[in-house]
């Protein structure tokens, strides 16, 4: 947390650091068109600094056709005029390190829009220089191409429907993991691999301090691109034979020998060893990767059919991956991000009696595991869900989707994107001191009263509670690079875990249910309090009221 942009370099600064993501769409919005842009996150940068993160993540600005809401890229080193110019960009950079925060963009590298140059290149013949820059491919051999079933395997797209579109301008299909205005650039192509990476380092050299890497480990392909008998084709595209070849090419050509510039993969569908794999810094691939499992619990058929978790399944499934990876890898922490439900409706209780609760003794479990902290926009004051009562509330191309395929809105306001991408609320004015004009998705009834003006002067606060997460991180080196243990406890709701480093030991203890809990503290006394989410007496057993927690430190 010490270090500053501009410091001698420090490898791993990122280590007790946190880092805040913001989805620039609907952060502020400083023109009042409706829409977040940058200069409106200029305006925040101070607030930033106040709550003491090291760094922000922005999600895509770059011209888009919006299918996507910007990651499907139509211009990979431009600003799209919604969001402002790359002066604008430029401000933002220097107003940043200004402020001694990093600056880390998301670059969306598996595909591009179908409206960028290449694929509108790539598709005009089956000659063109860069038709091989994506993956075209006849239909099945005996169908007729562009009739059903013509596909060229069975493919499935992460937003529903086949992977496959047709293209009756040369009679062929491309590939498209994701929406069908997203094709997937094909890395076997050397050429592919260097324009990308040449644009990456346009990137770094404009001043950014790092990348987070779209869905990166869906870039190899196994070549041939085999059908999937039993399955959508994950096992054929996901950490497919050269990722690793790949990501250490993209660590030479974009980092090369800047120990500071931090590479965040994401990475859907990837187990603890391949976390390592991709993080082991021997290797020299990532820095990073975010984990999924978590976030996956409960989906019974798909992310649409959630139920509700059991007791302590989240806790497990945290000490898994915290346990799995013992001193090696590294990963982001995070329970919610612009494609996830609010964390506190997900894994906490959004109603009024325990929603500040909850989101506390969530944000204390999670942050101070090994890793590094990410807070989404909006959970520093316990944001939740829209729950969006009317299909024409939504926004989101996967959600819609689902329901035109029949999908139900009960799902959709469980899980849908829109959840956590509504505006900021930054007071409780109409627009919530996100927009002066009509926001692009509305700000839900339910929690409008949400907000940070009216948190950043109550000391108990949600907002207040996180600034202090953020300050022990960095204060206790325990937390950025001790090791991990977990501690058994009475009731499985209760998640408990120990950091420890030399001689320092850190207990964090957290009481994950709306049920009150016991849990023994053997040699109570030689333990002394150093943040708790609300008052709890020094006492064996320990009474955790619910959902609360606290952090104890062994003297
Ligand atoms: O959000 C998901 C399901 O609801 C995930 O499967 C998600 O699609 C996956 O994590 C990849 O996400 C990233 O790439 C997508 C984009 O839509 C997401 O916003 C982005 O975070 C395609 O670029």
């Amino acid at each position: 947390g010490e270090s500053q942009p501009g410091d001698t370099p420090r490898s791993q600064w990122w280590r007790d650091a946190v880092v805040y993501q913001i989805y620039p769409r609907s952060f502020v919005d400083s023109d009042g068109n409706g829409v977040g842009d940058l200069r409106g996150i200029i305006s925040k940068l101070d607030y930033l600094r106040w709550l003491g993160v090291d760094a922000i993540w922005i999600s895509p600005f770059y011209p888009s056709p919006g299918a996507d809401m910007g990651y499907d890229i139509s211009d990979y080193t431009d600003v799209d005029p919604l969001f402002g110019d790359l002066q604008a960009f430029d401000d933002l950079v220097a107003a940043a390190h200004t402020r001694g925060l990093r600056v880390i963009v998301d670059i969306v590298a598996n595909h591009t829009s179908d409206e960028h140059a290449w694929f509108v290149e790539s598709r005009s013949a089956k000659t063109n220089a860069k038709r091989d820059w994506y993956w075209w491919r006849p239909a099945r051999a005996g169908y007729q191409p562009g009739t059903p079933g013509a596909e060229p395997n069975n493919w499935a797209s992460f937003f529903g429907g086949s992977a496959w579109s047709f293209d009756p301008e040369t009679g062929e299909y491309y590939l498209h993991l994701f929406d069908r205005k997203q094709p997937d650039l094909n890395w076997e192509n050397p050429e592919v691999r260097q324009a990308l990476f040449e644009m990456m380092r346009w990137w770094k050299n404009r001043g950014v301090d790092g990348l987070r890497l779209d869905v990166i480990n869906l870039v190899s392909k196994v070549p041939t691109l085999p059908g999937d008998d039993s399955g959508n084709g994950f096992k054929y595209y996901a950490c497919g034979p050269r990722i690793h070849k790949y990501m250490a090419e993209l660590r030479a050509g974009v980092a090369g020998s800047d120990t500071d510039f931090v590479l965040i993969g994401e990475t859907p569908g990837v187990n603890p060893e391949q976390a390592v794999g991709f993080t082991d810094q021997q290797r020299g691939e990532l820095d990073m990767i975010f984990a999924f499992q978590h976030v996956e619990l409960g989906q019974e058929n798909g992310k649409f059919d959630t139920r509700a978790l059991l007791p302590g399944e989240l806790a497990d499934m945290l000490a898994y991956w915290q346990e799995s990876l013992g001193d090696a890898g590294w990963i982001g922490l995070y329970l919610s991000n612009h494609d996830q439900p609010r964390q506190v409706s997900r894994f906490g209780d959004d109603s009024e009696q325990w929603r500040a609760h909850s989101a506390k003794t969530l944000a204390l479990a999670s942050m101070l595991q090994r890793g590094t902290a990410f807070v989404y926009q909006g959970e520093e004051i316990g944001m939740i869900n829209a729950n969006f009562a009317s299909a024409s509330e939504l926004r989101d191309v996967e959600s819609l989707n689902y329901l035109a395929q029949g999908g139900n809105l009960k799902g959709v306001q469980a899980a849908g994107r829109d959840n956590a991408r509504t505006p900021m609320q930054w007071d409780s004015s109409p627009g919530a001191g996100f927009t002066a004009g009509t926001p692009w998705v509305a700000v839900p009834a339910r929690g409008a009263h949400i907000s940070v003006a009216e948190q950043r002067a109550a000391a108990d606060s949600v907002l207040n509670f996180y600034r202090a997460l953020v300050e022990l991180r960095h204060r206790e080196p325990a937390i950025g690079s001790g090791s991990y243990r977990r501690v058994a406890t009475d009731t499985p709701a209760v998640y408990a875990y120990e950091r420890e480093l030399g001689e320092q030991r850190l207990r964090i203890i957290a009481n994950l249910s709306d049920e009150t809990a016991h849990t023994t503290l053997s040699d109570c006394e030689s333990w002394q309090e150093l943040l708790a989410t609300e008052p709890i007496a020094k006492q064996n057993p320990l009474v955790l009221p619910p959902w609360s927690g606290v952090v104890l430190q062994r003297s």
